[in-house]
Parts: C-alpha cells; structure tokens; sequence
C-alpha cells in the first residue's frame, strides 16, 4: 500500500471507528489533523462525502470481516485515477466552506462574542452504512466528555449534515436519543420533515414536497400530457416520486412509465430504461437522481446515440458541472428544472486557494485534493510511493474537477455556510439570555459552561438572521423557505453548456402565483425554439 493510501487509511480508520476507549476519546479532544478540527468553546461537527467508493466487506463469516473502507478497490471497467480515489473535491470544498465560516464568526467581535466556535470534521463516504459509522464516530464520547475524566474538553453541540436523504435518515436515528440537533446542506427528501420520527433534523434546503408541486405546475404549464419518470434507488427518488405522483393526480397529467435506475449499476438495467425510452411516445422525462448514479447511465445513453428526450432535471443535477461540456449538449441540451438558490460567498476562492500540499504537508486529504485536481502526487516530504508522478508545478485542472474552484455562484457551499451562521446565530442568542427571562423551566438560562445540545435546539428552532441578503430561519418541521431558480441548459459561445436562469417558484406566494417562467427565453431539447409536445 502507497504510504498515501496508508496514511489515509489510517485517518479514516480514526474517523470511522467508534470503538474507542474513554481515554482515546479524551486524545480525540486534541486535533487529529491539523486543519479538520479545532478547539472551541461550543464544539459542532460536520459531515461530508468526501469520498463515494465504499467497499462492502465479504460477509461469508468464515473470517472476522474487516472493517468497511472508504476508499475501496477500483472499478476495472474505468480504470483512470479518477476512479482510483474516488476523492470529491466538490465535498471537500463544502467542507472547506464549513472551516472558513467557522474562521469568519470567530474573528467577528459583534457575533458570538468572547467565544469561540471549534469544529470536527468527518467523512461519510456518501453511503448510509458509511455514514452511520461517521455519526458513531461523531458522537462517540459526546456525552462522556462531561465526565470529570476529560474535564475542559467541550462537548459537542450539533451536527453539519448529512449529505443524502439516506444518510441523514441514519445519522438522523443515532442522533435522536442524545438530542443532537443536526442540519443538513443537501438532504431534501420529503420524509425528513416528519418531526415524530426525526426530532432533530433541520436543513437549509427546501423539502421535495415544493420541488414536486413546481414541476407539477411546469408540466401543466406546457401542456405535456404523457411524461416518464426515472428515478434513483434511494429514499430521495422513491420519495419524490410518491410526491410527484400526488400532485399529478386530478390534473391532465398522466405518467408513461416510472423506472428505476439501481443502486448497484447494471448495464443490462440501464438498457432496457433506454429502450422504454427510445419507444414511448411520452418525450418529457423527469430524473430524480443524483449525478454520481446518472454518470454512468448517460455514458450508456449517448453511446446509443438516443435524441429528442425533454429532461426535466430534479434539483440535484440541474447544475451539475460534469455534464456541461459540449459533447452533452446534443443529448443534454434544453433540460430543464428547479434549483436551488445560489449565493456568492466573499472570500471563498482566496480561502480555498490557501490550501495547499505545502501548507498542510501532513494532511492526507490535502494530498488527496491534489492528487484529484491535478493528477499528481504532491508531497516531498513523505516520499513518493504513490501511483500518481510526482508534481512538477506544470499541471493544468483536470477538466472534471475544474468546478472546485468555481466559486461565483456556489448552491450546496452556500447552505453549509448558512448552516455554520444559523448555529452561531442559535448559540448567540443563547448566550445573551437574561437570568430569570430565559426559555427553560423557571424562566431559567442554558449555564454558558455547560450548555446541552437540546437547549441549543430550543434556540435553532426560533433562529430568524439575514446573510448576504437572505433571510434564514426554519418552520416548526424544520424545514427552510422554499424557493427555487427554474434552470434550463442553453448552449454557451463554446459550445458547452450554461446553466441559465428563466423563472422562479417561491412556495411562499399564494397559490397558483408560485411559479413565474419566462416563456420566450427558453430553449428546448434538440435545440430548438418551440416547445415539444408529448402525447
Ligand atoms: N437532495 C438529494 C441529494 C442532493 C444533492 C444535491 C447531491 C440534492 N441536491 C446537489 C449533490 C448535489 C437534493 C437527497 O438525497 O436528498
């Protein structure tokens, strides 16, 4: 094993394994790698795909299984180095962001004053089970760091993330009976909002149950009468689905097929959804997936030369950058679909500039970004091993990971960073409680040396602040304000793809004045001016 792929292995091991003894926990306290924790007065920790190769042990029993690893064996159908690592520099770039808004409350005198916020940051792999093993990292001695044992270490008062509805269903579960309040950047599935099965979740992404009504309404719009459905084999496509379906029902709206791209790819699978394609007369199909699981079946897609399909692309791969180069545009372009809203973040690009191998040269992750941007290895000091050559300072960005550094106008960056302030927020208005008028029994205050993570709760609940012009604050479900961007795929002077805006849904208007498209300004699948029809 490279020493790089040792030393990661290594820090996810730390990451992932919950079985660590009281004493170790203590340890933990103090930074495991320079740059992805710091002490603070009130601890929260975040949570990211940092990678999404997970490999699944063997679980015939005839041996102890070893543990699951992040970072698993490469995929021979693909053997580049992208697919070696399986590193996300989009995540880490979220991750980052956590870091850098962190940084920014600490060193503003008029929020949070005269404490300090320390962070944890962990990998989730972007799988349920890996994720579970992150929470259980996550938590683990989060209660008995009140023990006299690990005395001035402080305890851990919420959580940044997850990433996937799936996800954040498990890590929402571990969670619960320690109330721990959590808020995810991404997880939208409708079934979060449910306050009896998940207590603690909250988010800083509109709920499904919005996007469905507004593509609902975009489909009545143009009257498309037969649309088919694909969908991704997780909690967010079955979920969104359902909702779909809901909206549909009483309208002229009728669904052709509803099929179901698998979790584990299967070509075969994926052929027979292109075929339903190609023959049903039904044009407009709406994607509930993620880009990740859509990469292959569009590989599979554009081999077979299919045109004339209307996308309609569900929140989450309406902006992807993956698939705005100009080959996509032939298959891909006149998509169409609901984003979410972006926000430009001042000093995200300089922040995200500061890291570098030479700046970090013990930190894996770092080596990892890198090694993912730009194809070589990069540090001196640990020796190279790697199966990467060794950086010259040549390099150019790889074109696939050429959307890390663009930071104009981030979407999932933005929630982190609305996330981080609404806790900073949560715990300031916490902090400036008045003895005797306080929220808990008695009208007492949260002890500022002890503060639970329910008590902050109690003040994320009620948390109302506006940044970078938007107002933030969540509904009794914990849910955030529901608005959405309508995007569509236009061909940019190089032939690639831009993502342009041409309507808007805000779920907070009167009914049946949600949704706002400028019509004209729209082009369609096939490149054209007028709008398909599907029958
Ligand atoms: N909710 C999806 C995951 C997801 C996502 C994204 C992933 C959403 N938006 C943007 C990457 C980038 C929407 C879920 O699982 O809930």
């Amino acid at each position: 094993m490279s020493r790089l792929a040792h030393s990661l292995f290594h820090l996810l091991a730390l990451l992932l394994t919950p079985a660590w003894t009281l004493e170790e926990q203590c340890i933990l306290q103090s930074p495991f790698e320079p740059g992805f924790v710091a002490e603070g007065d009130f601890v929260i920790s975040g949570i990211f795909p940092l990678h999404y190769n997970m490999e699944m042990p063997d679980l015939n029993c005839t041996y102890k299984p070893p543990p699951v690893q992040c970072n698993g064996k490469q995929d021979i159908s693909e053997v580049n180095f992208f697919s070696l690592y399986r590193f996300d520099p989009r995540a880490f770039r979220w991750a980052l962001t956590m870091r850098l808004a962190v940084e920014e409350i600490n060193s503003n005198n008029s929020l949070l004053p005269n404490h300090t916020l320390g962070y944890k940051i962990f990998d989730s792999c972007a799988y349920p089970l890996t994720g579970q093993r992150a929470a259980l990292a996550v938590i683990n001695g989060a209660e008995e760091h009140r023990s006299p044992m690990c005395a001035g270490a402080a305890p851990l008062l919420a959580i940044i993330g997850e990433s996937g509805s799936a996800q954040s269903i498990v890590v929402s579960r571990i969670l619960q009976p320690l109330r721990i309040p959590m808020i995810s950047y991404f997880s939208s599935c409708a079934c979060l909002g449910d306050r009896t099965k998940f207590p603690t979740f909250f988010r800083v992404i509109p709920s499904d149950d919005y996007q469905v009504k507004a593509i609902a309404h975009l489909l009545q719009h143009f009257n498309w009468t037969w649309v088919g459905v694909v969908r991704g084999d997780h909690e967010y496509g079955r979920f969104a689905l359902q909702g779909l379906l809901r909206e549909l029902s009483g309208t002229r709206v009728c669904i052709a097929y509803q099929l179901m791209i698998p979790l584990l790819y299967n070509r075969q699978k994926a052929q027979e959804i292109i075929d339903i394609m190609r023959t049903s007369t039904a044009k407009v199909v709406v994607v509930f997936s993620a880009e990740g699981e859509l990469t292959p079946f569009l590989r599979d897609y554009m081999e077979q030369n299919v045109t004339g399909i209307q996308w309609i692309a569900s929140e989450a791969w309406v902006t992807s950058a993956v698939f705005a180069g100009s080959q996509y545009y032939p298959y891909l372009g006149g998509t169409i679909g609901f984003g979410i809203r972006k926000g430009y973040i001042p000093g995200l690009r300089d922040y995200l500039m500061t890291v570098l191998p030479q700046r970090y040269p013990s930190n894996p992750l770092v080596h990892e970004l890198w090694g993912a941007l730009y194809g070589c290895f990069s540090s001196s000091s640990t020796g190279s091993t790697s199966q990467l050559p060794p950086c010259t300072g040549h390099e150019t960005l790889r074109q696939q990971h050429a959307a890390y550094m663009n930071t104009s106008s981030p979407r999932i960056s933005y929630n982190v960073y609305k996330a981080v302030y609404a806790i900073a927020y949560s715990l300031h208005n916490l902090i400036q409680c008045e003895a005797g008028k306080g929220p808990f029994p008695n009208s007492s205050c949260a002890d500022i040396n002890n503060v639970y993570p329910w008590q902050l709760q109690h003040y994320l609940q009620d948390v109302s602040f506006n940044i970078l012009g938007e107002e933030v604050n969540f509904d009794d479900k914990g849910d955030s304000i529901p608005s959405y961007d309508l995007i569509n795929w236009q061909r940019g002077s190089e032939g690639n793809i831009e993502f342009i805006n041409v309507g808007m849904f805000d779920g907070s208007n009167e009914a049946g004045k949600e949704l706002i498209i400028q019509d004209g300004t729209i082009t369609w699948a096939g490149h054209q001016s007028k709008v398909l029809v599907s029958v």
